[in-house]
């Protein structure tokens, strides 16, 4: 069994999949603390995790042409240390939304398929710059992982060369996480950070980079998160025509209380609270809160950002809440929360409109019932 040595994991996770083990916090939890603690950290693994040491650790930098040069974690730590506070979300976060719409394929995520951590690592930057790239020659940087599928393949993924190359975009090999070595389930020793860009790419145990004019090959940039039109389905998809996710869309989520949740009334109010991020280093400016179907909507406050962010490198998510004024009488509530991001992106409405057979992107306005206590 290739899943025979994985690592211990948190308790109080969800899982969704055991093997390869996929599992995300619960929401009132995900949202307690500004900097998601390592072990309550969502887990997305495709393939059995690798078992790495540091001392054999072996990075290949390649290009298309030949194997360039093979760094070991010791070169990698040379390198000026830089350390960001960033989201990595999964381009399936909140799925089962879409899933109760519609059924569709892919593992149904609620909200906590994302976390916020501090990275620390070398810019990926300055290791190609080192290594003599001009990004005119080439346009993408691939990955790989030391994890292999049954048939030896290794998962990958890649992003475009600018984004890989430009200092400001904060693209880290990563050897810590929130200070400790990065744990086995979120790539130990290196994994890459892509700031503000789908998890996807965030690609765990770096085996190899290549620097190329293709996209990685790899099924999970080609035939997977890709984000079609709520009428295309499975026997009229072409996956070769739609751009693989890259920077991530405006999202929000309301995490406590939960779904279905007895919520007590305090002087006609109830406290709610969530998250809310998006993609490209856009700042969080807003977050409207209603509970009579947009009539009234309702300003929450935002708690906690990383107020050091300089503009357009906003990696970080924003923690919001608000004390919600409940009509009188009632029993139960719907309340909607939306966020808006510094390019004045706003959530969209439904998730009818946005449904997509694979369930990505499920950013519509977040909405949940409870009932209230008086
Ligand atoms: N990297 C490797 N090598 N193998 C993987 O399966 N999963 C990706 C990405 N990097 C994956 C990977 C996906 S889809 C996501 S959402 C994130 O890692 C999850 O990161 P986490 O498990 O640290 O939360
Ligand atoms: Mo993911």
């Amino acid at each position: 069994d290739p899943y025979a040595r994985e690592p211990v994991r948190h308790k109080a996770l969800k899982v969704n999949g055991q093997k390869p083990f996929c599992a995300e916090p619960p929401p009132s939890l995900l949202i307690e603390s500004f900097v998601t603690p390592v072990e309550l950290f969502y887990v997305r693994n495709h393939l059995p995790v690798p078992e790495l040491d540091s001392e054999s650790y072996a990075l290949e930098l390649a290009t298309e042409e030949s194997t360039r040069k093979t760094l070991k974690l010791e070169d990698i730590k040379k390198y000026p240390k830089h350390t960001i506070t960033s989201v990595v979300m999964c381009g399936g976060n909140r799925r089962s939304e879409m899933a109760a719409e519609k059924p569709l394929k892919g593992l149904t995520w609620g909200v906590g398929a994302v976390g916020n951590a501090v990275w620390t690592g070398t810019k990926l930057c300055d290791i190609l710059r080192d290594l003599g790239i001009n990004e005119d020659d080439y346009d993408h940087v691939q990955f790989e992982g030391y994890d292999l599928d049954p048939s030896g393949t290794p998962y990958g993924a890649s992003i475009p060369i600018g984004r890989a190359m430009d200092p400001k975009a904060d693209v880290i090999l990563a050897y810590e996480m929130n200070g400790q070595s990065i744990p086995r389930d979120h790539g130990f020793p290196i994994r890459v950070i892509v700031p503000g860009v789908v998890g996807a790419r965030n690609v765990k145990w770096l085996a190899k980079i290549i620097v190329s004019k293709k996209e990685s090959p790899s099924q999970w940039q080609q035939g997977d998160y890709k984000v079609f039109s709520p009428s295309t389905d499975w026997d009229n998809v072409d996956f070769s025509k739609a751009p693989a996710i890259q920077e991530m869309p405006v999202i929000s989520a309301i995490c406590k209380p939960e779904p279905l949740e007895n919520v007590k009334v305090v002087n006609g109010k109830i406290n709610v609270k969530g998250y809310a991020w998006s993609g490209g280093g856009r700042k969080i400016v807003r977050v409207d809160v209603t509970n009579d179907q947009g009539e009234t909507w309702h300003t929450a406050n935002l708690d906690a950002e990383d107020t050091n962010a300089k503009d357009g490198r906003h990696w970080s998510w924003t923690l919001w809440s608000i004390d919600l004024p409940v009509q009188k009488g009632w029993k139960e509530t719907e309340i909607w929360a939306k966020a808006v991001d510094a390019s004045y992106n706003v959530q969209p409405e439904t998730v009818k409109n946005i449904w997509n057979l694979r369930g990505f992107l499920c950013n519509a306005y977040h909405k949940i019932k409870v009932k209230l206590d008086r």
